[in-house]
């Protein structure tokens, strides 16, 4: 038996779950999503489970099928411990990126967290550049974001490295640590302080551990597991590169701590709607820009230049700047794709409910 509280599950789930228990479905949360073949906990512990054939027609996109984290209304196979997902409950949060690739498609990389861990190693992975997309992406997402910089044994200058994040990430919570006992250039040994993850994780809550291939984030959770229940692998030693070790994600329950998602390093970050997010990430920027003298002022030549004149101060950073334009274009991009997608999208429900009514007419005839 688990209890459901224990996964998250509280009296906001049990309402909108309702209707679905009067239909005599199950809840149940998705522990592991691999190859549309998932595990999901119930309260009479783990099965396996796959969508049902009616929700996965009537899903016009891969976010609208089951991703770690969700809660689901599950039938139970009468002969096995398995049973079919029928429906999915509203998410509260979710974190989603733009499938790796070509098309201009959601993926949910984790739904239903309250915290977002971003973790970058302090070796080669360090990149505040990308760290940058990432807090995009989790301000959109619902959950809170956490800046952990593992592997603090192998850089020298840790708290300069804390500081530089901490400015460009006004508000998040910033922690350096290791994520497993190391000895340290001067012969100190290191350990992984799990606190720094506890204290925003507790009873029914849940985390998420986000960031590129070897920044540690298997081997933190083991490190909060206190035994090796995720594999974990050396990086690359000229590039700090990791070789992409965890395969899918995985939902872990920290009895009576709380439950974390581990997930596979991601190659690319693609960014999923973060218009909002964006205006959060480069508050300054947008703060500045409304000072320009044009408010179409698009800070390359125009005179004065509120956004300019910051860089001549040396209070913007030409980086900082690039990063935002190459944003605003990367947002035009995603925008006009949407659109050619959304019209696809539209046309495919009218179909669908186009041959759904004519079936409706077909029955009525029959009666
Ligand atoms: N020196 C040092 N090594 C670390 C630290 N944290 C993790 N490592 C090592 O980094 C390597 C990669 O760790 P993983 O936990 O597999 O990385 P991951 O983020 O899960 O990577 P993927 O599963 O590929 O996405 C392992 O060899 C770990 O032992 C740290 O704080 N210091
Ligand atoms: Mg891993
Ligand atoms: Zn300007």
């Amino acid at each position: 038996m688990i209890d459901l509280n224990e996964l998250g599950w509280d009296e906001r789930w049990a309402s909108a779950f309702a209707e679905h228990e009067r239909a005599g479905l199950i809840p149940a949360r998705v522990g592991i999503e691999f190859n549309h073949i998932y595990r999901v906990f119930t309260a009479d512990g783990e099965v396996q489970a796959q969508v049902s054939g009616r929700l996965r027609h009537q899903a016009v996109g891969r976010h609208e099928l089951a991703a770690v984290g969700d809660w689901v209304a599950l039938k139970p196979t009468a002969s096995e411990p398995a049973g079919t997902i029928e429906a999915i409950l509203p998410r509260r949060s979710k974190f989603s990126r733009k499938v790796a690739g070509e098309l201009t498609e959601e993926q949910v990389v984790a739904a239903n967290i309250d915290t977002v861990f971003l973790v970058m190693g302090l070796d080669r992975d360090f990149n505040p550049r990308r760290l940058e997309r990432y807090l995009l992406t989790s301000y959109e997402s619902g959950a809170r974001p956490i800046v952990l910089l593992t592997k603090a044994d192998l850089a020298d200058h840790v708290s300069a490295r804390v500081a530089e994040i901490e400015t460009m990430a006004p508000g998040v919570p910033v922690h350096a640590t290791v994520a497993i006992a190391r000895e340290t250039a001067a012969h100190d040994i290191i350990q992984p302080d799990v606190s720094i993850v506890e204290q925003y994780l507790g009873f029914g809550r849940t985390g998420a551990l986000l960031g590129s291939s070897g920044a540690g984030k298997s081997t933190m959770i083991n490190a909060l597991a206190g035994t090796p229940v995720l594999k974990t692998a050396a990086v690359r030693e000229s590039d700090s590169r990791g070789r992409h070790t965890t395969r899918h994600r995985q939902l872990i329950v920290l009895p009576g701590r709380g439950l974390l998602i581990d997930t596979p390093g991601m190659r690319e970050l693609q960014l999923w709607d973060v218009a909002e997010g964006a205006k959060d990430t480069f508050d300054d920027i947008e703060v500045l820009g409304a000072a320009c003298h044009f408010t179409d002022c698009r800070h390359e030549n125009e005179p004065r230049c509120a956004v300019k004149a910051a860089m001549a101060e040396g209070t913007l950073t030409v980086d900082r700047l690039a990063s935002y334009g190459k944003l605003q274009e990367e947002m035009r991009l995603f925008d006009a794709k949407r659109d050619v997608r959304a019209q696809i999208q539209d046309k495919r429900r009218s179909k669908t409910i186009g041959k759904s009514l004519k079936q409706l007419y077909k029955d009525r005839g029959r009666e």
